[in-house]
């Protein structure tokens, strides 16, 4: 972004610029931003009557005026094949974010390619395929009609379970429910694959089984809740960073208002530090539990809760089995389900044995206990709302520490009320809607294993990069690699021959144990270098896209320019490779199987929305959801009343829970006996390593920095992933900030930078995830637990220095991540 360094000054956004609903296609928030844009030769005047804002520009304006935008915000783009001025700012409206931005968000507009600006020139314009060498650019119907020979070849030579699939399955850009329904008609609709597996997870599965099968849908809140309740309880998660104007706008206000908080996270997280700020110390309970031994601490709060009494009797008795067990343990189930008596009976631990395995005093769980559930001097109950994500979700016993918080929400009778709730706080805006996954199986195939064992022929790849981002990660390259090469050979070898003579070629090295590789992506990623077809996607905003975000608020977030090059919509991508299966099939003889592919004649992404989610919820169609606005409507939709799309503030308000599918509408509780490490070879391996090596999120990066991989603004402060360590301990390995580290262990090595923080505890650090620059799966091992949930959060290492700061890394701050606000 350098060439915005020396900018002095930026365009006034003019009266009549065009306006554009925009939902932030980054974190799970969605927050509410505008996009303006106007030709780029002319610009607005300070009077009032000139500019977007309608005050006058030529005075001085107040602290908090909406009449300005950032640098950031700003990019020139092109509309309709001109070139326009594009301002992306959040929208004041908007009730999700109020006005904020973030640091991601409010990046959007230079996040977007330009040719007049230099931005984002990475971005990939058509599709490439592996040609003498190279990656050689070519039209849609060559890459399409190679897919499609060499994926009808291995699906009809052998069995659609040799086509392995890797698909996001969430909202925002990426995503949305125009691109999960293009992917799933294709995979599960007019095939029945199964070897699929999800962006984030190395199979195709839930990652809150245990909420789901005790009744209890996994977003069931509005955000308002965390400003009408008395306790916020998060666990394993960070939303200060991760879920920025949640925490902001909602999670602050309710400290404001006097609520409390209690963070359960092995690390002093800034949601912590900032939360003291905001709240004082005494309303802030920090359990700095031991890594892993959620399930531990949370049986003991629940326990303490049931022994004094604390529980909601007449919730329990109207929304809960009653009757034992209602669901055995089994290989579906790594816990039993049923009633509150039956879930104590393995549930039941003291605060000293909780205190002695968390590694927490006995006063602070029976502090949290208090906050939670305690009921207040005049006898009225304590409200609680209760947020989770990553560090219990790829944490230690997936199911049984999901399914324990669930238990404490269902116990203290905080789901379905104002002011509770018991809800991931989330990663990416959800948007799935694709047509049933049952023929997938649970458990599901643990798909990295299937290919490094070296089944299955081709992979088709959407908007992920598992080198960056899975587990084991060391091994899965080394074995995706050979085998995508062994097929890049075969493709050199048959140089200069036709068509069918290369098919032929590559399916000669897929007998081999070859791998065809199919990315579709935005960028040529680190996985993308296996590739042997790549196909350009555009993102949201070059496209209309709807998803739902935390609080299950659906909206459209519109196209405001146009695609770069000829990339295109996920679902569109789809629906060509579905049409080219249809007709390369029909030539292959195949007619009744070429006839499943059929139905994909979409124009535009609102065909593809209009075929799927549509179908599913008449009453939402683009144009009412545009009139919506970026205050859209939560899901379930369940009606159209005067112009207005009427929705659902809150689930479960009736007290029945149905999302087990049970008819009876009673919730089960969750036999979360604690059982020490669940993944295979974690205790073994924490045993072996001085280093606990936490990965987390952090608020500057957005995933695995797909866009800020180029941007200087983000490399110029984090050259390399930062490594935070306790200052004791760079000491004793003779580390100064900014040193060059590897971390080893017996899975693989990663690399990054050393970043002092004084409130780490010893023999624990915390390295950003997904780096392009030092990938944390690759010493990650293959552990998961009986659905084959990853637990990326635990793993040990040890630690040694590669070199001194370079240039590059001197030159950039160590202050304290805590700062004073
Ligand atoms: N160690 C460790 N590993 C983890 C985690 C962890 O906490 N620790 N977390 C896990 C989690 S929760 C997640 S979500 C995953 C993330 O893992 P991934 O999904 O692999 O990572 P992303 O960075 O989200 O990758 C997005 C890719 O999609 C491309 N892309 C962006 N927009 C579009 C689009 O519109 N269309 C297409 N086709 N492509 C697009 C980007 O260029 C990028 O290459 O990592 C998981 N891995
Ligand atoms: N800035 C930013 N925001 C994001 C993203 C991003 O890349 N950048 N990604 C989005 C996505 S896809 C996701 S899934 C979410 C993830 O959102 P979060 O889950 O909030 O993020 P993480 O930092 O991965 O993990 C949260 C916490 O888990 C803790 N943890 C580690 N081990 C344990 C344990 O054993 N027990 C407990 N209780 N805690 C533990 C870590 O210390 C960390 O503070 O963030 C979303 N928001
Ligand atoms: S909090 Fe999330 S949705 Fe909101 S602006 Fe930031 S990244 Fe976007
Ligand atoms: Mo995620």
């Amino acid at each position: 972004m350098a060439y915005k360094r020396q900018v002095g000054r930026l365009p006034i956004i003019p009266a009549d610029a065009q306006e554009h609903n925009v939902t932030c296609h980054y974190c799970i928030v969605g927050c509410g931003y505008k996009a303006y844009t106007w030709p780029v030769n002319r610009q607005g005047g300070t009077d009032p009557s000139q500019n977007k804002f309608g005050v006058n520009l030529a005075e001085q304006q107040p602290i908090d005026t909406e009449a300005w935008y950032a640098p950031s915000m700003y990019n020139v783009v092109k509309q309709n094949g001109r070139d326009v001025h594009l301002v992306v700012k959040p929208d004041v409206n908007c009730v999700v974010n109020g006005g904020l931005g973030s640091i991601r968000g409010a990046r959007m507009a230079e996040n977007r390619p330009s040719k007049v600006t230099g931005t984002q020139q990475q971005r990939l314009s058509d599709p490439l395929v592996w040609r003498n060498g190279v990656w050689q650019p070519t039209s849609w119907d060559d890459a399409l009609d190679l897919v499609a020979r060499v994926t009808a070849r291995v699906i009809t030579e052998g069995s659609e379970d040799d086509l392995v699939v890797s698909m996001f399955d969430h909202g925002g850009s990426a995503g949305g429910y125009e691109n999960t329904w293009g992917t799933g008609k294709l995979y599960f609709e007019s095939m029945k694959v199964k070897n699929a597996r999800i962006h984030n997870r190395p199979a195709y599965m839930s990652e809150v089984h245990s909420s789901r099968d005790m009744g209890v849908d996994e977003l069931n809140y509005a955000y308002e809740d965390y400003q009408l309740t008395d306790t916020i309880f998060i666990v394993g998660a960070n939303p200060m960073e991760t879920q920025t104007n949640l925490y902001l706008n909602h999670m602050v206000k309710g400290l404001q208002n006097g609520a409390r908080m209690v963070v359960m996270d092995p690390r002093r997280t800034l949601t912590v530090a900032s939360s003291e700020q905001f709240a004082g110390k005494d309303n802030v309970l920090h359990l700095a539990i031991k890594e892993g031994t959620d399930v531990a601490a949370l049986n003991t709060i629940m326990t303490h809760i049931v022994d004094q009494g604390w529980t909601d009797k007449d919730f329990i008795a109207a929304s809960t089995y009653q009757d034992g067990v209602a669901v055995p343990q089994d290989e579906a189930h790594p816990a039993s389900l049923g009633s509150l008596e039956h879930a104590m009976q393995q549930i039941r631990m003291s605060l000293a044995e909780g205190a002695e395995i968390c590694g927490v005093s006995a006063d602070d769980l029976a502090r949290a206990a208090e906050w939670i559930a305690k009921p207040k001097d005049d006898g009225s109950r304590r409200k609680c709302v209760m947020g989770y994500e990553k560090g219990i979700i790829w944490g230690n016993d997936n199911y049984r520490a999901v399914g324990a918080l669930v238990n404490i929400a269902l116990a203290t009778g905080n789901i379905g009320r104002e002011g509770g709730g018991v809800c991931r706080l989330g990663g990416h805006q959800e948007g799935y809607y694709r047509p049933s996954d049952a023929h997938v199986g649970r458990p599901a195939e643990y798909i990295d294993q299937f290919l490094i064992r070296g089944l299955g022929g081709v992979h088709h790849i959407w908007a992920c990069d598992h080198y960056k981002t899975t587990l084991n990660a060391s091994e899965f390259k080394r074995v995706h690699k050979r085998r995508s090469d062994m097929v890049k050979d075969a493709i050199d070898a048959a140089a200069g021959g036709s068509r069918e003579q290369v098919v032929d070629a590559i399916m000669g090295a897929i007998r081999m144990g070859g791998l065809f590789v199919v990315d579709m992506d935005i960028i040529h990623s680190q996985i993308g270098q296996n590739a042997h077809v790549i196909l350009p996607a555009c993102e949201s905003n070059e496209m209309n896209l709807t998803s739902m975000n935390g609080e299950r608020r659906l909206r459209l977030s519109e196209k405001y320019m146009d695609r770069w090059g000829n990339s295109r919509p996920d679902c569109l991508i789809a629906a060509g490779i579905a049409q080219n299966m249809e007709r390369v099939l029909r030539e292959m003889g195949h007619d009744a199987y070429a006839d499943q592919f059929k139905g994909y004649d979409w124009a535009t992404e609102e065909d593809a929305f209009m075929d799927g989610y549509h179908k599913g919820n008449p009453e939402v169609t683009y144009e009412r959801l545009r009139a919506m606005g970026n205050n859209g409507v939560q899901e379930p939709v369940v009606g159209f009343e005067n112009g207005q799309l009427i929705g659902t503030p809150r689930l479960y308000t009736d007290g029945r829970f149905t999302r087990h599918g049970r008819e009876d509408g009673k919730a089960l509780f969750c036999a979360s006996g604690w059982r020490g490490w669940q993944a295979p070879g974690k205790a073994r391996e924490q045993a072996a390593h001085r280093f606990w090596i936490n990965n987390v999120r952090a608020n500057i990066f957005w995933q695995n920095q797909f866009l800020d991989q180029k941007n200087d603004f983000i490399q110029d402060r984090y050259p390399h992933p930062f490594v935070e360590m306790n200052p004791d301990d760079m000491v004793e390995l003779g580390l100064n900030p900014g040193d060059l580290i590897e971390i080893v262990n017996a899975n693989g090595v990663t690399q990054g930078m050393a970043y002092p923080l004084p409130t780490i505890k010893r023999n624990t650090v915390a390295m950003v995830f997904g780096s392009p620059a030092g990938s944390q799966g690759n010493v990650v091992n293959p552990g998961v637990n009986e659905l084959v949930l990853p637990d990326y959060k635990h793993c040990w290492g040890d630690i040694r220095k590669i070199s001194n700061a370079t240039a590059q890394t001197a030159g950039i701050s160590f202050k304290s991540h805590e700062v004073v606000l």
